[in-house]
């Protein structure tokens, strides 16, 4: 038996959901289970209750739901995260195991990569988003950040309040990203949707695929034709991919591929990075009160945010070997959950973790990840956080929510729909 087996094939996908059914519910000896399901509305509209209950129940877990391996600690995660010959991406990051069905889309060789393959890919990228090649386009994601902010402050003095959301956290990431890769400015609104339904099929095949699946097609067909050099701007972050594979770094196959990576995870990430952190601050009037003080605090806030709530929630791995976690083992070719936002309220790792407070420097928090694969965008992420954050502290006396946060619930991203904010300007 399966509950999570759908009634239909989600057209053109079949993540998580044909593995589920294949797979036993059977818990291992000796493991604790835990009957959650981290994927259902009622865990991600508020997952913290159950990240708790997760970390207490021991070093390493069972969901018989989905008949996984799981870690909510700071201890094993970063363990399995280090640990990249036996804790493999290859076989996806999602719950769908790659050795037993095909993905729904060609795989990305670099986050759906071991080394070495996963090394060439990586090394592009990461001289790409290099803190070098970063600070080239600073001035120009400041310049944004500035004219942005005060048109957004000229709204909420005429309009008595702003939608942080729809008016600031998915305007600027869509805006100064994008234009770093050299995309055109038409249609961008469609890498929301792509990034809505990719950060979806990292989980199982539930509504929230399903309905993100369904405007997949013709998503799917606007990226491709966007991943083409020709499509690119000279000289942006996209056609520095296709200058690498003229360099015989990459075959000029791979380069669409590497552009499609760009336009995965380098928006919809930072869009619900920072418009949790702007969350945190309107519940926070403290802390935002010491960011308002002293802008140059908008760095660590940002980072304190993501430990805080962390935009991206989850990853899985899978076991290359039978795998020995804190006396559990772990059997070859089994799918381990790694509960980055759970780590990061770790009481083992953090002192009074559920307080947020942006002196905290949080280093060695997960929201990046960690080891081979950790965030190579983390340089712009930062960037983008840094610049927002420093540009309101500037403007804006206090913030304060002028109505309920919604949620754009999502099996990976700790996602916002809107935020209605007040902004007392100066
Ligand atoms: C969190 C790469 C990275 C970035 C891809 C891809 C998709 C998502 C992400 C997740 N990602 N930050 O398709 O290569």
């Amino acid at each position: 038996m399966n509950d999570n087996a759908p009634e239909q094939p989600a057209q053109g996908l079949t993540p998580g959901g044909s593995a589920a059914i294949a797979r036993s519910g059977n818990a291992p000896a000796g493991v604790p289970v835990m009957d959650v399901d981290p994927f259902s509305d009622a865990f991600l509209t508020d997952p913290y209750p159950d990240h708790e209950r997760m970390r207490e129940a021991g070093p390493v877990f069972w969901i018989p739901k989905y008949a996984i391996y799981a870690s909510a600690r700071h201890e094993q995660v970063r363990a399995i995260l280090n640990d990249h010959a036996t804790y493999i991406s290859s076989a996806g990051v999602g719950l769908a195991d790659f050795n037993k069905e095909t993905p729904f889309r060609p795989r990305s060789l670099i986050l759906e990569a071991d080394p070495p393959d996963h090394t060439r890919a990586r090394s592009v990228l990461a001289r790409i988003l290099s803190p070098r090649t970063v600070m080239q386009v600073r001035a120009t994601f400041a310049a944004e950040a500035e004219t942005l902010l005060d048109r957004l402050v000229e709204k909420a003095r005429s309009e008595g309040e702003i939608d942080a959301v729809k008016d600031l956290s998915e305007v600027y990431p869509l805006k100064v990203f994008p234009d770093a890769v050299g995309l055109e400015s038409e249609g961008r609104e469609m890498l929301l949707l792509y990034g809505n339904m990719i950060f979806n099929a990292f989980g199982p095949r539930n509504e929230l695929l399903v309905r993100a699946a369904e405007k997949v097609k013709p998503l799917t067909q606007w990226i491709m034709d966007h991943c083409k050099r020709e499509m690119l701007r000279p000289g942006g972050f996209g056609d520095m991919i296709y200058q690498a594979a003229d360099a015989g770094e990459i075959s000029l196959d791979e380069a669409p591929l590497l552009v499609r990576s760009f336009l995965s995870a380098g928006v919809d990430t930072t869009v619900n990075g920072i418009g949790n952190a702007l969350l945190c601050l309107a519940q926070h009037p403290e802390q935002y009160a010491r960011l308002r003080a002293d802008p140059s605090l908008a760095r660590p806030a940002f980072e304190e945010a993501l430990r805080y709530e962390s935009a991206v929630q989850t990853f899985f791995r899978t076991t290359s070997v039978d795998a020995s976690l804190s006396g559990i083992t772990i059997p070859a070719g089994s799918k381990v959950l790694t509960f980055l936002a759970a780590a990061n309220r770790d009481p083992r790792q953090w002192p009074d973790p559920e307080r947020f407070d942006i002196e905290r420097r949080p280093s060695g928090h997960m929201a990046f990840g960690s080891g081979i694969h950790g965030c190579v965008g983390q340089v712009v992420a930062r960037l983008e956080g840094e610049l927002i954050l420093a540009g309101i502290a500037k403007r804006v006396k206090s913030l304060s929510l002028a109505g309920k946060p919604t949620r754009r619930l999502n099996n990976t991203l700790r996602a916002l729909a809107s935020l209605p904010l007040k902004l007392e300007t100066a």
